[in-house]
């Protein structure tokens, strides 16, 4: 066999083998940027919050005075205290419940399943009653708070994240910047509050508890809390709380979860967290 003859007789082997790589090239490069994407969105979501909380709203510091334990089964989207009892929601469709706990300790009182295609969001106790948000289903339950018997269902637009009240109103999350406080004997939408900084908006507000005056909510998916003034949207300060984020979650598995206790402390936890945290939470000088 020739030189030329090995020449010619490479050609015709060599196209067939051409095209494959050709598209696995392709293919990966579609890989690679795809990868870029998405890994890319929570850096630049990151770098927001690490410029918002080197701006001009203190951070809080906080010490942590107390740990409960957390069922790991909770993916926490609804977090309350009140008169020794703590009233969690949970979310993820076929797992989402309302449950009753003693508080401190984990003795179960009682617990809501809801229907396998819902998704638990939000929750908050006004008077007798016990509200609860749904993510898409856009259906906000009421319950009576002493037989858990849902006594009532409101329907409303867009999403349902993040609920808390003042005391009168109910305060809403939608996953946008927007807080928006309802009747809560209609639902009906009586006010809308824009949250911001000096950046700018501040959107992905998840899991809600009104504090003395203020709204402290959850940033998704930030370990971060911002404390909002109710009249005016702003955010006057944050509570960086990325050192409780425990090391065996996973990416979903962030900060959402605030309650107030009556000793004045703050008690957090996250989705599927192990543990709650009581923090005393002391303003920045
Ligand atoms: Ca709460």
């Amino acid at each position: 066999m020739t030189e030329t003859e090995i020449s010619d007789d490479s050609q015709p082997r060599r196209s067939p083998i051409l095209l494959p790589a050709v598209l696995a090239l392709v293919g990966l490069l579609a890989l690679v940027i795809g990868a870029w994407y998405v890994l890319s969105a929570p850096g630049r979501h990151e770098q927001r919050f690490d410029e918002a909380l080197a701006g001009d709203a203190p951070v809080y510091q906080y010490e942590v005075v107390a740990t409960h334990d957390h069922d790991t089964g909770h993916f926490t989207e609804g977090l309350v205290v009140v008169d020794g009892l703590i009233y969690e929601g949970t979310g993820r469709t076929g797992q989402s419940v309302l449950e009753v706990r003693h508080f401190p300790g984990d003795e179960v009182r009682e617990r809501v399943e809801l229907d396998d295609e819902l998704f638990g969001e939000g929750v908050t106790v006004l008077g007798d009653r016990i509200y609860q948000l749904t993510y898409k289903a856009g259906e906000a339950f009421v319950y009576d708070r002493e037989t858990l018997e849902r006594i009532e269902t409101f329907q409303y637009d867009g999403e349902g994240w993040g609920l808390t009240n003042d005391g009168e109103s109910l305060i809403m999350s939608n996953g946008t910047s927007t807080l928006t406080y309802r009747d809560p004997e209609t639902f009906e939408v009586l006010r809308e509050v824009e949250v911001h900084d000096e950046s700018g908006t501040v959107s992905h507000l998840n899991e809600l508890e009104w504090v003395d005056g203020l709204i402290y909510a959850n940033v998704f998916p930030q370990d971060v809390i911002a404390v909002i003034d109710p009249e005016d949207g702003r955010v006057t300060a944050w509570l960086d709380l990325g050192d409780l984020h425990p090391e065996q979650a996973d990416s979903e598995s962030v900060l959402n979860g605030i309650a107030t206790l009556p000793n004045g402390r703050l008690l957090v936890t996250g989705k599927n967290w192990d543990r709650m945290y009581e923090l005393d939470v002391q303003a920045a000088e």
